[in-house]
């Protein structure tokens, strides 16, 4: 029976990475931040009381700015893997708050690597490291010949959140080049879900279009319409991560879907799902979107009502303007294959949150 510690398994991809690993027969360990409210609604059915017998699910109270807390847990746990996706992944955020993503999604990785190293279990236990898309900053020249960012594409920040998680791609790296662990990036295009947090695009996206139709909220606030990002499922994005843990050798691999789709497009598709047609109208700041049709019987809007509306509170200082990554690596080699197209992915998530009181 294999042992994994996850961070961040209260988050999106937490959640479905621990529903994995137990499918698997791992033994599963989490570490979940001490709030003053509950925070792990995401696995709550995962819940098994301590006391019984033949415990596969247990979590551990921590912080990836604590050390001493970090090098504990994993002296506890003795993990085979660990997969490191705690971090403040909010990028708009970022900006708000760029010493403490410095030091949680940036430091907090050298926390992982140096206490596996500290506690000497650099050939026991295999490392994921949560590297992102955010990395390549979307610079169009920086593509390869076929247009897409590969793993070979050079990097280039456009945020706090970016420039933390870069150093967590080279530390990683540096780490297995220098002490031989199997260390690896997963560098992994948006991948969403349900479980989505409700203030990332698509979710605040199909959030909001569930409470227009049944009347609960008026219009959708949203800013930089013309963003394309190539979006995945998360279900099968952390399969892919598995999958990067088992190979021979360590490696780091892109995980992305291949296609590209704005943000304007992604409130046209949630729309449809509820059997309306919008028409965008303006330019930038003062753009709108406009019921122009309503084919379905349950949820009735008014022609030429407005649903959509930019603020420009939403932009950010430096955006990552478009995102396409080449899956090729993944495919090949760790014979990925994902089960969700977008039309699915919007599916589920419409179907979801239509389901919300
Ligand atoms: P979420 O924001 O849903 O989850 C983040 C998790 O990290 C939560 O469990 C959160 O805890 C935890 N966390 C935050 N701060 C700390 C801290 N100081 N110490 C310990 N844990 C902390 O993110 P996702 O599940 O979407 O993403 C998982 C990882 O993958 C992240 O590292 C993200 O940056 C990265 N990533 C995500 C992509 C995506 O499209 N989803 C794409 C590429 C990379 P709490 O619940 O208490 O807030
Ligand atoms: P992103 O995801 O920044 O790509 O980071 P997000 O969903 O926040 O933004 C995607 C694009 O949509 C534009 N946008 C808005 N974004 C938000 N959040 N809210 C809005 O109202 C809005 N209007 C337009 C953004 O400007 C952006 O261009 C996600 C996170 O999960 C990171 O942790 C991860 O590393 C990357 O994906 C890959």
């Amino acid at each position: 029976m294999k042992t994994a510690l996850i961070t961040g398994v209260t988050g999106q991809d937490g959640s479905y990475l621990a529903e994995l690993l137990l499918d698997k027969g791992y033994r599963v360990h989490g570490i979940k931040r001490r709030a003053s409210s509950f925070n792990t609604q995401r696995i709550d059915h995962l819940y098994q009381d301590q006391h019984e017998q033949n415990v596969n699910f247990t979590l551990h109270y921590g912080d990836l700015t604590d050390s001493m807390n970090i090098i504990r847990i994993i002296q506890e746990v003795q993990p085979d893997e660990i997969y490191n996706l705690g971090a403040m992944s909010h990028v708009k955020v970022s900006f708000d708050s760029p010493e403490y993503v410095a030091n949680v999604d940036g430091i907090g990785t050298l926390r992982i690597l140096e206490a596996v190293r500290i506690l000497g279990l650099e050939k026991k236990t295999r490392i994921y490291q949560a590297s992102t898309s955010e990395l390549y900053g979307g610079l169009p020249e920086n593509k390869n010949a076929a247009g897409f960012y590969d793993e070979n594409s050079p990097f280039y920040p456009r945020s706090p959140y970016g420039a933390a998680k870069i150093y967590g791609f080279w530390i990683t790296k540096n780490y297995r080049e220098a002490y031989g662990m199997f260390a690896c990036n997963g560098i992994l295009f948006n991948h969403e879900s349900p479980r989505r947090g409700e203030t990332f695009v698509t979710r605040k996206i199909t959030m909001a279009t569930a409470a227009i139709a049944k009347g609960k909220q008026e219009c959708l606030y949203l800013g930089n319409l013309n963003a394309l990002r190539d979006w995945g499922h998360a279900k099968d994005y952390v399969e892919a991560m598995w999958r990067i843990l088992q190979q021979d050798k360590p490696e780091d691999f892109v995980i992305a879907m291949g296609e590209t789709t704005s943000v304007r497009d992604f409130v046209r598709m949630a729309f449809n799902e509820i059997g309306v047609e919008l028409s965008f109208e303006g330019e930038n700041e003062n753009e709108i979107a406009k019921v122009v049709a309503c084919n379905d019987p349950l949820y009735q809007l008014k022609i030429g009502k407005i649903v959509v509306s930019v603020d420009p509170e939403y932009y950010r200082p430096t955006e990552v303007d478009l995102l396409i990554g080449d899956p090729t690596k993944s495919k090949t080699q760790l014979g990925w294959e994902p089960k969700y197209d977008l039309a699915g992915l919007v599916k589920e998530m419409m179907e979801s949150d239509l389901k919300l009181d």
